[in-house]
């Protein structure tokens, strides 16, 4: 059988699991562009145990399976050997840090450097912009040097912004997803 495999990366804490775990939600809902309304205020919730290995969580949307496997941070010098298989990779940073997004500049352009990279739809994902005073968009892409990184890639790249812990934008990650809809061209949501 098909599978549609996704591949989700980026380094420690960037929010890979709360990401995943937030498609799973907003997917279960009947509308799922519905944002997750919590009763808890941010900062009483659990901080997440980090990703130790390989996770993969099956999600059903729209009738097809999707695996979207997590490679957990620490295990970064693996990331290369999973393209292969994805259908799509999905990579996170953390817009909360400023001191991570070089680092994670440099894992990014390793990955997409990679020959098995080639031709596979790549969305870059700034996560955690409910942060004040956090990385813009626009400084990660200055940083990752984009007019030079779509060709290098040879693979077609998109770029999202979100809050993974609210749902804020998951839902342009789903329909890029499923459907490959630019995630910055979505800008009324579906109902
Ligand atoms: N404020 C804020 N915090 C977030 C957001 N997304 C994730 N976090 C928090 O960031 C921390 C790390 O999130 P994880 O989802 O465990 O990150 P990860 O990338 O899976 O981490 P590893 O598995 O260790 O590689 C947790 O405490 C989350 O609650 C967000 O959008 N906003
Ligand atoms: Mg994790």
């Amino acid at each position: 059988m098909d599978v549609n495999e996704i591949l989700v990366i980026g380094i420690n804490s960037c929010g890979k699991s709360t990401l995943i775990d937030t498609i799973e939600q907003l997917t279960k809902t009947e509308k799922k562009t519905e944002p997750i309304v919590s009763d808890v205020p941010f900062r009483f919730t659990f901080p997440r145990n980090p990703t130790h290995g390989i996770e993969i969580k099956k999600i059903p949307i729209e009738k097809q399976i999707y695996h979207f496997r997590e490679i957990g941070g620490a295990l970064r010098t693996m990331w290369c050997n999973f393209i292969k298989r994805s259908k799509k990779i999905i990579y996170l940073i953390d817009a909360s840090d400023h001191t991570t997004v070089a680092a994670a500049s440099v894992e990014l352009r390793e990955v997409l450097g990679h020959p098995d990279s080639k031709g596979i739809p790549f969305l870059i994902v700034l996560n955690k912009i409910d942060i004040a005073c956090g990385v813009l968009l626009e400084e990660v892409q200055i940083v990752l040097r984009l007019d030079t990184l779509e060709e290098e890639a040879r693979s077609r790249i998109y770029f999202c912004e979100i809050v993974a812990t609210s749902g804020e934008n998951v839902d342009k990650i789903i329909d890029w997803v499923i459907e490959g809809t630019d995630p910055k061209k979505t800008t009324k949501k579906k109902s």
